[in-house]
């Protein structure tokens, strides 16, 4: 028998909700379980796109709206193939930030429906679990100021915010809904309970394509 595979988790949320901190300390809880587990971030400024992205992000260049959007999701295709590799080895993905945040991000600029920005992340690896870290944004505030990259002002989070709720309501993807403003102990043991829970289905189901 064809052994099992892991799980394709997603931490998404408003910048400063805790999804770093939680990806590692998930990572951490499952291997501490027996089950293999890896972290991965969106986007991934390690690849010669992702290396366009950063420097876009930190506004050391500037990039046409569409295009940028093209490449974050470009990002995620070109790490395909090592995700599925990992996932059929058994080795479960917690991923911060994905297509959802790309949408999110992109829609929230004017002229930019949900419908076209999804597209081009239409049949990515289907995340069996998708966790929506919530937080206000006087919360995240008292958590460290903006920083200075791109895209890290309140109106642009509060626009931002307002899509992500959009996306929410497609019961296509099993999201579910985090209160992120408890003590990183608490949102853990939401995040762990949650994501102990997928392991069954996942196992038992393939991979499914997002969006389709
Ligand atoms: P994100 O990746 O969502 O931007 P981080 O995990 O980097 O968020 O956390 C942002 C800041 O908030 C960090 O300084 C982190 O230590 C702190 N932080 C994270 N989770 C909590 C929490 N539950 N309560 C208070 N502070 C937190
Ligand atoms: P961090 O590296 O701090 O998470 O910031 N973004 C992200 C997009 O606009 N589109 C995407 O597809 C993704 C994954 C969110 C990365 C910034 O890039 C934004 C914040």
């Amino acid at each position: 028998m064809a052994s099992k595979r892991g799980a394709l988790i997603v931490l998404e949320g408003v910048d400063r909700a805790g999804k770093t901190t939680q990806c590692n300390k998930l990572v951490q809880a499952l291997i501490e379980r027996g089950r293999p587990a890896e972290m991965m971030r969106f986007p991934d400024r390690s690849t010669t796109i992702g290396q366009l992205i950063s420097a876009y992000l930190q506004k050391k260049s500037d990039l046409e709206d569409h295009t940028v959007h093209l490449l974050f999701s470009a990002n995620r295709w070109e790490l395909v193939p090592v995700m599925k590799k990992k996932l059929e080895q058994g080795i479960t993905l917690v991923v911060d930030r994905y297509a959802f945040s790309g949408v999110a991000f992109t829609s929230a600029k004017p002229g930019f429906s949900l419908d076209w920005c999804m597209k081009p992340d239409e049949g990515l690896p289907k995340p069996d679990l998708v966790m929506f870290l919530q937080l206000n944004p006087a919360e995240a505030a008292l958590r460290g100021q903006f920083g200075t990259e791109r895209y890290e002002t309140s109106a642009f989070q509060k626009a931002v915010h307002e899509r992500f709720e959009q996306l929410m309501k497609d019961s296509s993807v099993n999201w579910k809904v985090i209160d992120a403003s408890q003590n990183i102990e608490g949102v853990h043991n939401d995040i762990r309970t949650h994501s102990l829970n997928v392991f069954n289905e996942a196992q038992n189901t393939p991979l499914g394509e997002l969006w389709r």
